[in-house]
């Protein structure tokens, strides 16, 4: 087998490595992507469960380069997965990606070669085994790329259909007429909600933590619309690199008590009509600080949401008067029509706490009470966020050190972006960078363009080794530990790692907001990259 050799590998073909793609063979650098489903998509390749759709609306959720926004319509506000699936089969033939593609293959190892200064890859694909080696790996393995599975006795007994919503059949599962079984209520157990509930003959939900989501008010977009709003996009998609969330909307500089009841009423209406949670939770920049402000703005929701629930057992489970964690401690969701869904008579809702779930059988879920038969089972239950795309992986870095044993006691990145003693490994949208609150695209195009910046720097000086500097990288840590808005400890989210078994419990997503990020990294430009080390 012939070793093939790049200034760059990258994996994953989702948002980040198509655009390190396209930036990096700009630049001049010889770029390999690898990919192990069959096509482009990323998370949108895996997510295909039905009523899929992105939570940022257009064109907060694209690439602000102008070859690829002029001549490209959406069909909605908030696009659906199928439409991003278009969405990346237009990228590639606007900049020209799969040629330099590797897909069908995935990413077995990646072991530092300290006498050549590269990265030896080995990869897996449907030909066998394929090596290659590069000056530069980058991992755009995606934050939320590796499916969480709880362990539920008897899942392996199911006779009937289940699947994770991230590894949805692309043949798809027929929910029409069907007892369908739910379990989890997050971003993705609200979609399958909306979308089994109308469909399946018997919904059963089987909920932990109420869900609370703020109404994503979808809207039709049409053609003339969009080739007016056009002329705006450039203004549009700077004004997302100046805002905290990496959005249009931005926080209105004001606490929660510095507003009287009637203006913070006022407010609060203004934004649930706008629809969104940045939006919602970002209107007072003291909602994740002060727990007065949030048990306000728990208030408001729990009364805006009551309203639409007719049933009064669900209204207590869903939306209870003491809330189970400060609002917007964990990422909230968008529903257009989710608590209306939930109360008809087709739909079951089972709070856990009260009734856990014993083990599935081969008809269905077993309850501490009874069991609901099913022939259909969707488990929307989470991702082992941040750090699991990474330990699929088998990296080295100086001195053969593994990756887990190098984070065993928690995330040592620099910037977000680099680790220390992992000479020339890059990666993008993943532990220590603004991920959570920020929107996939933007924030790859900002750490993108300044990592090109960097490789052309390093090339212009002939240096074939670069390394975060130990005593740069735990200041780093320190800093984004200490950013953290203290009520977002108090939730167990994905952003904290809190949702799977086991995992330590930290910070793993820069919270300072975007402005503050982009200004770390144009501090370390400006004072010529103090951060790291050369040869
Ligand atoms: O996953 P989640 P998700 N028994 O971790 C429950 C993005 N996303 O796939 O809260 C019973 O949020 C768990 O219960 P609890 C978005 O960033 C975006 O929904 O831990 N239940 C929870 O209800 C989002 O934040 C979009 O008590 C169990 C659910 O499973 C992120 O992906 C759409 C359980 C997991 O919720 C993740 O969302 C989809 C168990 N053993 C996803 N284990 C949009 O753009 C877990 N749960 C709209």
């Amino acid at each position: 087998m012939a070793e093939e050799s790049y200034d760059v590998i990258i994996v994953g073909g989702g948002f980040t490595g198509t655009y390190n793609l396209y930036k990096l063979t700009k630049c001049g650098f010889r770029c390999k992507l690898i990919e192990k489903g069959s096509d482009f998509g990323g998370t949108w390749y895996w997510n295909r469960y039905p009523g899929a759709r992105v939570d940022t609306y257009v064109p907060g959720y694209e690439f602000s380069l102008e070859e690829v926004w002029k001549d490209w319509e959406w069909k909605d506000a908030y696009p659906s997965g199928e439409d991003l699936l278009t969405y990346f089969a237009h990228l590639d033939r606007k900049l020209g990606l799969r040629p330099h593609c590797l897909f069908n293959t995935t990413v077995k190892s990646a072991h530092w070669n300290e006498g050549t200064h590269s990265w030896d890859v080995v990869a897996e694909g449907n030909t066998g085994l394929y090596k290659a080696n590069s000056r530069y790996f980058i991992l755009g393995v995606g934050n939320l790329a590796v499916p969480y599975v709880p362990k539920i006795k008897g899942l392996d007994k199911f006779a009937g259909k289940w699947s994770h919503t991230a590894r949805w059949p692309k043949e798809g599962i027929e929910f029409q007429g069907k007892r369908v079984g739910l379990i989890g209520t997050g971003a993705s157990g609200v979609q399958i909600v909306q979308e089994a509930g109308t469909k399946a003959r018997q919904l059963t939900v089987f909920q932990r933590t109420p869900n609370m989501a703020v109404p994503m008010r979808q809207r039709p977009l049409n053609s003339q619309d969009q080739l007016l709003a056009s002329a705006s996009y450039p203004d549009f998609h700077r004004k997302r690199r100046q805002t905290f969330g990496t959005y249009d909307y931005d926080m209105n500089g004001r606490e929660t008590l510095e507003d009287t009841d009637e203006q913070r009423e006022l407010l609060y209406e203004e934004l649930w009509t706008l629809g969104g949670f940045r939006p919602f939770l970002g209107g007072y920049t003291d909602v994740l600080k002060s727990q007065h402000a949030n048990d306000l703005l728990y208030a408001f929701w729990r009364k805006k949401v009551s309203e639409r629930i007719s049933d009064d057992r669900k209204r207590a489970i869903l939306a209870p008067e003491v809330p189970p964690h400060p609002i917007g401690a964990k990422r909230a969701s968008l529903e257009q029509n989710y608590w209306e869904v939930m109360c008809q008579s087709n739909v079951d809702l089972v709070d856990m706490n009260e009734e856990p779930i014993i083990e599935v059988t081969a008809t269905g879920v077993r309850t501490t009470k009874r069991e609901y038969e099913l022939d259909v089972l969707v488990l929307a239950t989470g991702f082992d966020a941040f750090t699991g795309g990474f330990f699929q992986i088998d990296i080295r870095g100086e001195g053969g050190r593994t990756i887990q044993e190098h984070w065993k006691d928690g995330i040592r990145s620099y910037l977000g972006t680099s680790i220390d003693q992992f000479p020339n490994l890059w990666y993008i949208y993943g532990p220590h960078g603004p991920v959570a609150l920020n929107t996939v695209p933007v924030v790859v195009e900002i750490q993108t363009d300044w990592l090109a910046t960097l490789l052309e720097h390093l090339r212009d000086r002939s240096v074939t080794r670069v390394v975060a500097k130990t005593a740069a990288t735990e200041t780093y840590g320190r800093h984004v530990s200490e950013i953290a808005p203290p009520l977002l400890l108090k939730a167990n989210s994905w952003y904290l790692g809190a949702n799977i078994p086991g995992k330590m419990r930290a910070v793993r997503d820069y919270m300072g907001g975007v402005p503050a990020y982009i200004n770390e990294l144009a501090k370390e430009v400006e004072e010529g990259y103090p951060g790291y080390q050369t040869e």
